[in-house]
């Protein structure tokens, strides 16, 4: 293997029904986790809130029933066995979950843990998707606004040993957030080498009304990695959760793409299953260094409205508006 190489793994999980417990998904999760080592990986990717069904979609009239979804420690009792699997088979692991904290916050999270069994980074999901309250006219609900709060952790970046390297920078983001440019250039802007990723996305878009083809949810997902992982000279780990949960379809397709953009890994059922890669971080090299030179090119002073502004505004209208015929 290269001498800056790492097996990665996206750890795909197919439905967690309503009643399932959390001890279901973690069974499963860790026989993933066994697959893994035998195949040399030295990371393994979870997807978001792993540890449930997608809960959003369920609405609780009296919020606070929603916190038999959240985790108030971890490792907690139920997901102990992961950091052990992870000291065990020597395995770092990213984990998605519902997080309740001390002091009553409520954040759809993500943690990185080391093959120690330490949690090297979080990150709290800041592009929250769906309503804050039930919405009428959907025939599934999803209520992100609802039971969760915006991100307060920035999307953090950091460098830590994996897989026999000495630094690897790892950033998170969290299912949304992946179709946003701007979080992908934040991690970019802090040399995200490897970007670790989960989602829980339906495969029918209720706002849609027709204009976006069921096999277009798929490409726009893809779209945005491929685009993100090009654009930023980064490898991603996007990992899915699939088929259908609660009688709602979750469209799968977990990948693993390199700086180049290209997909090097696909998953291919609605199932559980483990999708690796080898990753070689020197071909984070050329974008950084050539094209995507950020030192080199970007021109922040022309980009003041990305974070000045939130919403768009429309443009001055021509002055010579009214002249013409149509
Ligand atoms: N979990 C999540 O963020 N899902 C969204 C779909 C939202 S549809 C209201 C996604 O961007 O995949």
């Amino acid at each position: 293997m290269n001498p800056r190489s790492l097996i990665v793994a996206a750890a795909q999980l197919g439905p967690l029904q309503r009643a399932d417990s959390r001890a279901v998904a973690v069974a499963r999760m860790l026989a993933l986790m066994e697959q893994a080592h035998r195949r040399g990986a030295s990371l393994v990717v979870f997807p978001e809130l792993a540890l449930t069904t997608f809960f959003p979609r369920h609405y609780h009239e009296n919020i606070a029933e929603a916190d038999v979804w959240f985790e108030t420690a971890m490792p907690s009792p139920a997901t102990a066995p992961l950091f052990a699997a992870a000291r065990r088979l020597r395995l770092g692991f990213h984990l998605g979950y519902a997080e309740l904290t001390r002091d009553g916050h409520h954040y759809n999270t993500a943690i990185l843990v080391s093959p120690a069994g330490e949690i090297l980074l979080k990150y709290r999901k800041i592009h929250l998707p769906g309503q804050a309250a039930f919405h009428p006219g959907r025939k599934v609900q999803h209520l992100e606004k609802r039971y969760f709060e915006v991100g307060d952790l920035g999307f953090p970046v950091i460098r830590a040993p994996m897989g026999g390297l000495a630094g690897v920078n790892m950033g998170m983001m969290i299912c949304n957030d992946r179709r946003w440019p701007e979080a992908w250039r934040v991690l970019g802007l802090q040399s995200a080498e490897l970007v670790l990723l989960g989602y829980n996305t339906p495969s029918i878009n209720q706002e849609a009304g027709g204009f976006e083809a069921h096999h277009l949810r798929v490409f726009h997902s893809h779209l945005s990695i491929q685009a993100g992982c090009y654009q930023n000279a980064c490898f991603a780990v996007a990992t899915a959760k699939a088929g259908i949960e609660d009688g709602c379809e979750l469209f799968g397709h977990s990948i693993i793409v390199n700086p180049q953009g290209e997909i090097i890994a696909q998953a291919g059922t609605w199932d559980d299953e483990l999708i690796t890669a080898e990753c070689n971080l020197e071909m984070c090299r050329l974008g950084r260094t050539t094209i995507f030179d950020f030192a080199a090119h970007r021109r922040p002073e022309a980009y003041a409205r990305i974070t000045a502004q939130t919403g768009a505004e429309p443009p001055p209208v021509w002055p010579g508006q009214g002249r013409t015929s149509s």
